[in-house]
């Protein structure tokens, strides 16, 4: 079988997560790492086993490479998508898919100019109970909805000496904590309802006004205690929480809250969609099974089982009921339908993965919850 050749560029968390759900797929091969200089992507491609390493603009010269996943710190990803679109290159590009609005809709147009594959990883879609969720509100199980509550809640940077490059606007933009996480429980909210958020009112609160910055790496596990000279104290003008009251185009409401200084929630997405018929929630902490309110009957919890879900999650789904499928397996599941139009060459015309017009849509979201923040006021998407 001829394999799809890809290369990976950044190898912070995600980026590695990419490799070794695409490593899953038969007809794909990583075929080559990427990194800010050539040293270190020597290093970090040897240490993950993959052959070719090189700097972004040699990359875009290898002709047999013939997909780019973009993995690298926000303030890259437009650049960077785009460059691979004009080289000829599909492109599957973390979330966000760029910090400004603009970049956004340049990018959209141009991957619909060129045709090629485009793809955001929002990869908490592919949850195979979110996707079941999507299909029983398709079906009317839900009914009308009433309402929505959602939070995504961790705990990585509780403490002031917590630090990371989404705290620094220049490299992730002017939201942390909404554009970061909230992105993914803003789209899977749109995903599994179908209403569109129409009105937005955001409260934002920068729980640490300042944070200790390492002055150089923290070798991890070293047990090297860092002294106060190995610190630089900066100021935080980012959001570590924040409360977002929604309206929707069916005249019903909803209220999200992220934070990522909520001590023991480790990396929780939890979402109550309140129907006519039925009430559903979901949390990323426990994926494998989802909790079906009846006013009129016993409460049900549904299991990841495909002998139980309807077909449209059946394919989501590798392992039998009770074979626990997790963080890693949706990212397997979205580039296998990603890989599918690869294999064809070009952007099918109803992609059943999430596109640039997916981030676009997601970044206009997030930019008007930062200017509702900024105004105090409802602001409309
Ligand atoms: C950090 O908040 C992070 O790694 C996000 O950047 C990811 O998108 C999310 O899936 C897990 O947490």
């Amino acid at each position: 079988m001829k394999k799809i050749k890809v290369a990976v560029v950044g190898t912070g968390f995600i980026g590695p997560a990419h490799i070794e759900a695409l490593r899953r797929l038969p007809n794909v091969e990583v075929a080559a790492l990427c990194e800010a200089n050539i040293d270190l992507a020597t290093e970090k491609a040897a240490g993950l086993g993959i052959e070719r390493a090189y700097i972004f603009d040699d990359l875009l010269k290898q002709e047999d490479i013939e997909c780019i996943h973009v993995c690298t710190p926000n303030f890259l990803h437009y650049s960077q998508s785009k460059a691979a679109l004009l080289a000829g290159k599909h492109v599957v590009c973390e979330k966000p898919l760029a910090t400004k609005i603009e970049e956004a809709e340049e990018l959209v147009k141009i991957a619909a100019e060129t045709g090629l594959v485009n793809a955001v990883h929002f990869n908490l879609r592919y949850y195979p109970l979110v996707r079941q969720m999507k299909t029983m509100r398709e079906k009317g199980d839900l009914g009308e909805i009433y309402s929505i509550l959602g939070s995504y809640l961790q705990d990585w940077l509780f403490y002031q000496t917590d630090y990371n490059w989404r705290l620094e606007p220049d490299k992730s933009g002017d939201s942390r904590a909404i554009a970061d996480i909230g992105s993914h429980l803003l789209d899977v909210t749109e995903y599994i309802t179908g209403l569109k958020i129409t009105e937005v009112m955001a409260d934002f609160s920068t729980v640490h006004k300042t944070r200790l910055k390492p002055l150089k790496a923290i070798e991890t596990y070293s047990g090297k205690m860092l002294q106060a000279s190995d610190y630089q104290e900066v100021p935080i003008n980012t959001e570590d929480h924040a409360n977002v009251l929604l309206r929707f185009d069916n005249g019903n409401k909803g209220s999200v809250t992220v934070s990522q200084v909520s001590a023991g929630r480790k990396n929780r997405l939890n979402i109550e969609i309140s129907g006519s018929k039925a009430n559903f929630e979901w949390c990323s902490e426990k994926p494998n099974e989802m909790w079906i309110g009846k006013r009129d009957g016993a409460n049900q919890v549904l299991m990841k089982d495909p002998s139980l879900v309807y077909r449209e999650a059946t394919s989501l789904i590798s392992f039998p009921g009770g074979h626990n499928e997790g963080f890693p397996d949706t990212s397997k599941q979205l580039f296998k339908e990603v890989y599918a139009a690869v294999a064809e060459g070009k952007q099918p015309e109803n992609p059943t993965y999430p596109t640039f017009a997916d981030g676009l849509r997601e970044l206009l979201i997030c930019e008007r919850i930062i200017e509702s923040h900024r105004k105090q006021a409802w602001v409309t998407v």
